[in-house]
């Protein structure tokens, strides 16, 4: 017998209070097949995956909320990872279907597919991936029970792993209509089955931006990490642009936001340009979040850069041949663009990419005329807006010619490599490796210490540039970064070329106190914003020095943590209560003699080196921002909130 009727006989066999008929095997095999397969429904069976089951739930009463009928969702993590979605919405419908001879209750927890769109009163506009989830959800969930509030009847139904172990039964009677769903993950199913409230959060705040005037409630009802967040944004995107833009100085006070729609699709965006250099565009297709861009972002730049220059033109800020490119346009800038399409096509690696061109036609007439027509109506903030595009356009240019100096002295000159760069002989990037070090007497011990076959050493001393204000331009001048730009040997901004670069480990290493922490966080926002791929492909690593040193006659040994020291000297002491064991805590790299810097820090063979992520140089910036930034109350904020951590970064 095959595996698949093996796994069906048993079904119905271990099936108490329910029996199956023929059309029910098909319902069986299909959420078999979810469990089978988990990660096609819900993209893994990790992190990710666990808190998809939500996602997928909650889509339902987003869907609810959209075709007008609910204001209220709550997702509850109740003690012991279990989760809960209320709704204040219709209900789910419980008549039976003629189709299934079954209420459409059961038909939406048990058939592969049958979502929102059940009983042709599905809704118009429905996310590719969203109201199709309930079944799947179900099929991972160890168990699961729904109650539906509807008809002046409180309805019940229960399951487990996808069967059904109670049928559909009224409980009690109720005043008001809803739906909620209590499912616990499956452990046979998941890698992991704790829930982050912080990544709840942060997904429904999400929702909340995306369906202005929806009310979403987040609780935490685990003992020891109780909390809740209300959300409900009247703004809607308006108000996720200002949120993005939160620690940031605005170049203009109000949101801009457009918005039309044609056919069955509509589009909406808000923007506001801040003073700084980052551009945030955020889209969405159906508030599926399009991280990989598309057809929508597509309109939106086309339709922003030839807004502005016509604009520019118009007021004669723009002289006859000027222009400002659309990197100019998008400096400083925060979009969030949201559209929501009937039949959204979803491209790319990660199929996060929205392909429907027509889209594109429809945001870049939306923002063409009323960007326009707002330009007029503003036009202190029009004047803002294009000095601010025309001051990049400069800083550009600056850069470019700064780079063709550089070009051009290393041609004459051949590449001057810094003089504080201690280089090493091997000339294969793969094989090499560059120690930025903090200090004068740190970067003695570790030009000493190091393995020059291999193992290159640049000091860097004084006080860093403040990165979030310096321009292309300053930076190519400044002589504080100039060293790392050159050692590295790839160019930075538009021209970096992970190909040119002369080592492929850069680490950064620097104390454990307040000065290291700074400067590892300026270079960490330095190569975040101007050598971006540097992180994003896993060059950079930080150092990881050891904080005490034990000393027992002649063995000598060291320790990372409070913990590890405490370990070493109890079996350093072993048996002997009377011996001593001597403790000392490094005060700086500069205290250790090169010995000692290679064998704890430097020797691939016993050090520790942590490789820094896309997160933490994100991280970085937000600090960063928030501690060289103009704005002083978040800062003071931060600050206070994180009196220990703001400086002690654990990268
Ligand atoms: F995922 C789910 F199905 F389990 C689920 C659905 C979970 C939760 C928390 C809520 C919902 C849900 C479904 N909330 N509201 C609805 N609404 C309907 O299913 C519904 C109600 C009435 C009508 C109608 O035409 O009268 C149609 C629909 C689709």
């Amino acid at each position: 017998m095959s595996e698949e009727l093996n796994q069906l006989n048993e079904l119905n066999t271990t099936q108490t209070d329910h029996e199956y008929g023929g059309s029910e095997i098909q319902v069986l095999e299909g959420l078999e097949a979810v469990r089978k397969r988990p990660g096609m429904y819900i993209g893994s069976t990790s992190e990710s995956g666990l808190h998809h089951l939500v996602y997928e739930i909650v889509d339902n009463s987003i869907d609810e909320a959209l075709a007008g009928h609910c204001t209220d969702i709550s997702v509850i993590i109740n003690p012991g990872d279990t989760i809960t979605v209320v709704d204040n919405g219709r209900g789910i419908p419980v008549d039976i279907q003629p189709q299934t001879g079954k209420p459409a209750l059961e038909v939406v927890f048990t058939i592969l597919h049958a979502g929102g769109k059940f009983g042709g009163g599905g809704y118009k506009v429905s996310g590719g991936l969203h109201g199709v989830g309930a079944s799947v959800v179900n099929a991972l969930s160890e168990w699961l029970e729904v109650q539906v509030h509807k008809n002046g009847q409180i309805y019940e139904m229960k399951f487990s792993r996808g069967k059904i172990t109670q049928e559909m039964a009224v409980v009690g009677r109720t005043d008001h209509t809803g739906t909620t769903v209590t499912f616990k993950p499956d452990p046979e199913m998941f890698e992991t089955l704790t829930y982050s409230y912080e990544t709840l959060h942060t997904r429904m705040r999400e929702e909340a931006f995306l369906n202005a005037g929806l009310r979403i409630q987040t609780v935490d009802l685990r003992p020891g990490q109780e909390q809740e967040d209300d959300m409900c944004y009247e703004g809607g995107i308006r108000e996720f642009v200002s949120f993005i833009n939160r620690n940031k100085t605005p170049v203009h006070d109000d949101v801009i936001y457009m918005s039309g729609s044609r056919d069955d699709s509509m589009a909406e965006i808000a923007m506001q340009y801040n003073d700084g250099y980052q551009e945030v565009m955020v889209s969405f297709a159906n508030n599926v979040h399009t991280p990989e861009g598309g057809m929508h972002e597509e309109g939106f730049r086309r339709a922003l850069t030839s807004a502005l220059n016509a604009y520019g033109r118009k007021i004669k800020l723009l002289k006859e041949d000027d222009k400002v490119s659309g990197d100019d346009c998008r400096e400083g800038l925060t979009a969030v663009i949201s559209v929501k399409l009937t039949d959204a096509q979803f491209e790319g690696q990660t199929k996060a990419k929205l392909g429907n061109s027509e889209i594109r036609t429809l945001v870049n007439s939306i923002v063409s005329e009323r960007l326009e027509i707002y330009l007029e109506e503003n036009p202190a903030v029009g004047r803002a807006i294009l000095e601010k595009a025309m001051m990049a356009s400069r800083a550009r240019e600056a850069a470019r010619r700064a780079r063709e100096n550089i070009r051009r002295k290393n041609a004459l000159e051949g590449a001057t490599l810094p003089g504080k760069l201690a280089d090493c002989y091997e000339r294969d990037p793969a094989l090499t490796e560059i120690y930025i070090v903090e200090g004068d007497s740190a970067g003695g011990s570790a030009k000493q210490g190091r393995d020059s076959r291999y193992q290159a050493i640049l000091p860097l001393w004084g006080k860093m540039l403040n990165v979030e204000k310096a321009r292309a331009d300053k930076v190519y001048g400044n002589d504080k970064l100039t060293p790392v730009i050159t050692a590295l040997g790839a160019g930075l901004g538009d021209d970096f070329d992970k190909d040119r670069l002369r080592y492929h480990k850069v680490v950064i290493m620097a104390d454990a106190d307040v000065d290291g922490a700074h400067i590892r966080t300026l270079l960490l926002t330095f190569f975040f914003r101007f050598m971006r791929p540097l992180i994003d492909q896993g060059y950079v690593y930080a150092a990881v020095p050891p904080l005490y040193k034990l000393t027992r006659g002649k063995t000598v040994r060291v320790a990372f943590s409070d913990e590890e020291r405490d370990a070493i000297s109890a079996e350093m002491r072993g048996d002997n209560p009377g011996v001593k064991v001597e403790i000392n805590r490094f005060k700086g790299l500069g205290e250790m003699n090169p010995e000692e810097l290679w064998d704890t820090t430097m020797n691939p063979e016993t050090r520790t080196l942590k490789r820094i992520t896309m997160a933490d140089a994100v991280r970085a910036d937000e600090i960063f921002t928030l501690l060289m930034g103009e704005k002083v109350e978040p800062r003071r904020e931060y600050i206070e909130l994180n009196a220990e951590k703001a400086m002690n970064l654990d990268y």
